[in-house]
């Protein structure tokens, strides 16, 4: 793929040395109109950098809120699939997620073979991401669903050692997630070793529900921050997040 075609791939490079952002994740189940209407022009005001739009276990189809999304927003359209039934050549590119805080084949290179050929003839940008689920004090879907372990929250030393060899096995970008609705974000002292210790773009996102933990979440080395549960029960929370955000940033030129 010619390089003006990674977009999305240079964004999460460039907030590696630059300012912090965050994206929205959307779950197709969740999502009438009138929710996509407001996460449309609230995410064009707190200046959001990309739509997730996928999550562990999909009802509805992807395509609908992806084409809905496109008619009404320039905001590039990823995808965070659970399984390869969540590809669609309506999304601007894929985080091609190997799952590998886990021991699941499935979930390490199984659904990605079946993926690939597919992903070969679309226009669609791949991006390989070495996906890491942390126990966020709860059974989570994506827990369930994978059919892996959840690595623990207070061994920062396991999380070093999987992204690391994350990063070595080639994979991109590094996603640390406490899972959708997770009780606990990710916690600092880990996001700060996996940063320190890795080159990859970082992004972390589960159960961030306060501008607060956004700003901790940065500060501890967060490239890219993830929202969801909390926007869909308060849409308004977008602005409480971009406020952290630019408060973050301003650090930065300053
Ligand atoms: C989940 O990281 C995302 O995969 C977002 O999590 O819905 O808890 O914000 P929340």
């Amino acid at each position: 793929m010619e390089e003006q075609n990674r977009k999305v791939k240079n964004h999460l490079v460039s907030l590696k040395s630059g300012k912090k952002s965050f994206a929205l994740l959307i779950d197709p189940d969740k999502s009438d109109e009138g929710y996509l209407d407001k996460c449309v022009s609230l995410s064009a005001e707190a200046g959001v950098s990309f739509f997730l739009v996928g999550g562990s276990l999909v009802f509805k189809s992807i395509d609908p809120v992806l084409k809905y999304l496109r008619s009404k927003s320039d905001i590039p359209l990823v995808l965070f699939p659970g399984s390869v039934i969540q590809l669609s050549p309506l999304a601007d590119a894929i985080l091609f997620l190997s799952l590998i805080s886990g021991r699941n084949p499935d979930y390490l290179i199984g659904n990605h073979v079946v993926a690939a050929p597919f992903l070969a003839k679309e226009s669609i940008e791949v991006i390989p991401t070495g996906y890491m689920l942390i126990d966020g004090g709860m059974t989570t879907t994506v827990e369930y669903i994978s059919h892996t372990k959840p690595l623990p929250a207070n061994k920062p030393e396991i999380a070093v050692a999987t992204a690391l060899a994350g990063e070595m096995l080639g994979l991109q970008v590094i996603y640390m997630d406490g899972g959708s609705g997770a009780h606990n974000p990710i916690p600092p002292a880990m996001i700060e070793a996996v940063a320190k210790a890795t080159h990859c773009p970082l992004i972390i996102g589960g159960g961030i529900r306060s501008g607060q933990q956004a700003f901790d979440a940065y500060s501890a080395g967060a490239d890219l921050i993830v929202v969801g549960n909390r926007v869909e029960e308060q849409p308004s929370f977008l602005s409480e997040i971009k406020e952290a955000t630019n408060q973050f940033n301003s650090q930065l030129n300053s």
